[in-house]
């Protein structure tokens, strides 16, 4: 591995080149090992590419999303500033233009927050305005929520959580809104629900499905874990797992490592694979 990176450094390949094969090799390893193992490995090169990226002198390019829609620099120019007034007035424009609040999320909120954390990543933003971006992203979210209106309930539950360990809420919570505004009853936990109070939730709340938002290939285990003891407590009970987030964005395989019933990349992808993993 020294002599590859010295061959590569040599020739000059660009640092997110390079922090990218670390990505592969995690992908390749945890499709040809065994799940905990894959997983270990997987974290292991996860860590090692972010250490790579911050001590290197090229920041990695932020990754913009190819369907980031054109409101997305004055959404994110407004959070950078502080400035909750003029964020909220931009997504209310796409919301007054008809757009549904699950696509203005997808489409603005979701790649202004990757591009803060890619700045951020690059020291270009501080801690400070990251965390009052998320701030005022929150907000917004919410007033978006409330402004819009819910259809008929279709008598289905959704329990969502981050797993232990992960605190990122943003993307639950757009998960959330998604399945809200499609008529489902949601139980939203939040950041680093312990396991043994996600299946206290769920064994009393009984909900259709489960949904838990991965952040770092690490927390697999803490998917596994929950499966389990959802196994163990409520057997054929037991509400279907739906699993998604960076981690497993990042790193396709690792959606099959934890024993889930299924994957989705985003909030609305969510709502529509739901009702093929609830099970019947
Ligand atoms: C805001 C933020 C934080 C905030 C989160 C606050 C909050 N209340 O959420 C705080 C400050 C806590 C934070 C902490 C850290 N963060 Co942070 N953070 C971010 C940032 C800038 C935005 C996250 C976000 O909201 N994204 C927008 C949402 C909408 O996207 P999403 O999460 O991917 O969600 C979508 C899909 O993934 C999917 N989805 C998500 N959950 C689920 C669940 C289900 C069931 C389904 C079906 C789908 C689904 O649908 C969502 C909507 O479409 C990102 C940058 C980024 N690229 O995301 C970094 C980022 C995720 N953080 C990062 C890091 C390194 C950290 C820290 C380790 C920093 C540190 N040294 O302390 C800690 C770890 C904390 C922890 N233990 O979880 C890295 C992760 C690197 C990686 N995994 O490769 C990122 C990418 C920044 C970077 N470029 O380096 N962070």
């Amino acid at each position: 591995m020294i002599w590859l990176g010295s061959v590569l450094a040599a020739r000059a390949v660009p640092t997110e080149h390079l922090a990218l094969s670390l990505e592969w090799l995690a992908e390749f390893f945890v499709s040809h090992m065994n799940a905990e193992d894959g997983a270990l490995v997987s974290a292991r090169l996860h860590a090692a590419r972010i250490k790579f990226l911050n001590a290197g002198s090229t920041p990695a390019q932020p990754p913009v999303p190819p369907d980031a829609w054109p409101e997305t620099a004055e959404f994110e120019a407004a959070l950078l500033a502080g400035n909750q007034r003029e964020a909220l007035s931009v997504l209310t424009r796409c919301l007054d233009r008809g757009h549904s609040l699950v696509q203005a999320e997808l489409h603005i909120i979701q790649p202004a927050l990757y591009h803060i954390g890619a700045q951020w990543q690059a020291n270009q933003v501080s801690v400070a305005q990251e965390h009052m971006a998320t701030a005022i992203a929150q907000s917004v979210m919410t007033v978006g929520l409330l402004r819009s209106v819910l259809p008929a309930p279709v008598n289905k539950r959704v329990l969502l959580a981050c797993v232990e360990g992960n605190n990122h809420t943003v993307g639950l919570r757009m998960v959330a809104d998604a399945f809200e505004l499609a008529g489902w009853d949601v139980q939203y936990l939040g950041a680093n629900v312990p396991t043994v109070a996600l299946v206290k939730q769920a064994a009393e709340w009984k909900p259709d499905l489960v949904g838990l938002s991965v952040s770092f290939a690490q927390q697999m285990s803490a998917v596994r874990a929950a499966i389990t003891q959802l196994d163990e407590r409520l057997g054929d009970a037991r509400p279907a797992v739906m699993i998604g987030g960076l981690a497993i964005n990042r790193f396709r395989p690792l959606a099959g490592v934890a024993g889930a019933d299924g994957y989705s990349a985003d909030a609305q992808a969510a709502v529509d694979n739901a009702g093929q993993v609830v099970r019947k």
